[in-house]
């Protein structure tokens, strides 16, 4: 009897030797069809075992580089930072001041640009928001660090529903983009709810030709898509799009139905939904019940049988709230606002 390890080695041996003869034969392409297969997919092996890292790692080597901004080389198309999977952990009752030591590069109201190069992207991320601290902190500890290791210039923008009405999230984030587009010529929004947890940097915050639903692998559902045409959790646009389908509509109050009117607003807009790769758009959900103010809408369903007759004239064009601060802190733009009504 051979062992096994013994016996492997004896086999690959002999292949490699009737590969050599095949090749001194003139079979090359054949030969180096075979070894291209073989590398591939020893390759895709090493993929699926990238050490899974933590979203800090390797940061503190992101330092400035030249004293004057003209001389910056532009960013390489892919970051030197990108690794692939990350750590979804967090150090018990984070608080702000923590995120921020880890965050020197990060300027008043969120915003960062690479120190050492021009980015190549220009992403502002709004947050719809409501008594979520817990959720709020943990996101901005992940997101911070995560969003520089893809060397883009970003902002991240809470809009926060400060009144005793129903949560309208749609609303919120119609108001964000406009607040977030007064403020800068963004080209990319990413529309990301408070307690999704990206989890591999390879998912990279910049827009493409089609608006992008970015959550296609949450592991509340398993890590798989619910449906087709599903467009809950982290999506993002790019502003000609989202203004060319009026935005979200203001009209959905409580849970549900605004991100699937949005998704019919982008087909019948005869565009598609983009998605990166379910390895790269993988999240976690953080744990949540069911807020107060946010009962699901019972009204969703009537209200999507109508989004091809309405979404001209309810979003964007229509949209009314009071600003009722504007606040840079050192880690987000807050911006603070109230409906007055619950219907609109
Ligand atoms: C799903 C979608 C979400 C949205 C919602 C229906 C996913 C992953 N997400 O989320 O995008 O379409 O259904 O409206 O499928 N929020 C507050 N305070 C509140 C209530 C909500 O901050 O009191 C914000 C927060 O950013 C939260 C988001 O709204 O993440 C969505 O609400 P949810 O997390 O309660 O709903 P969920 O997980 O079913
Ligand atoms: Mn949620």
């Amino acid at each position: 009897m051979v062992a096994p390890g013994r016996a492997l080695f004896i086999f690959f041996g002999l292949q490699l030797a009737i590969m050599a003869v095949l090749y001194h034969q003139g079979y090359h392409h054949q030969v180096s069809y075979v070894l291209k297969m073989l590398t591939t997919s020893v390759l895709s092996t090493t993929d699926t075992i990238l050490t899974v890292k933590d979203v800090y790692s390797g940061l503190d080597q992101i330092q400035p580089l030249s004293p004057t901004k003209e001389d910056l080389p532009t960013c390489p198309k892919t970051s030197p930072f990108v690794s692939g999977p990350l750590k979804v952990s967090f150090p018990l009752d984070i608080t702000l001041d923590d995120i921020v030591q880890k965050n020197p590069l990060v300027q008043l109201g969120g915003h960062y640009q690479p120190p050492n190069c021009w980015a190549l992207h220009h992403t502002a991320i709004i947050i719809p928001y409501r008594a979520r601290r817990r959720h709020l902190h943990q996101l901005l500890y992940h997101l911070h660090p995560f969003l520089q290791r893809q060397q883009i210039h970003y902002a991240i923008y809470v809009v926060h529903q400060m009144d005793n009405y129903t949560f309208n999230r749609g609303k919120l984030l119609n108001v964000g983009f406009k607040e977030a587009m007064k403020e800068n010529n963004w080209q990319c929004l990413y529309f990301h709810d408070v307690d999704l947890i990206p989890e591999d940097d390879r998912n990279i915050y910049d827009c493409s030709a089609f608006p992008m639903h970015a959550s296609v692998a949450i592991d509340k559902f398993q890590y798989e898509l619910p449906y087709q045409t599903y467009f809950g959790g982290v999506m993002a646009l790019q502003p000609i799009h989202y203004l060319k389908i009026n935005g979200f509509p203001n009209n959905y109050w409580g849970w549900g139905g605004e991100d699937d009117d949005i998704a019919s607003r982008i087909f019948l807009n005869k565009m598609s939904i983009s998605r990166p790769p379910a390895v790269f758009g993988r999240y976690h959900m953080l744990k949540h019940g069911h807020d107060r103010g946010n009962k699901a809408n019972p009204n969703r369903f009537q209200l999507l049988s109508r989004t091809h007759l309405r979404w001209r004239y309810n979003g964007m064009n229509n949209l009314l709230y009071s600003l009722l601060s504007k606040e840079q802190t050192p880690l987000y733009t807050n911006l603070t606002v109230h409906f007055g009504i619950d219907y609109h």
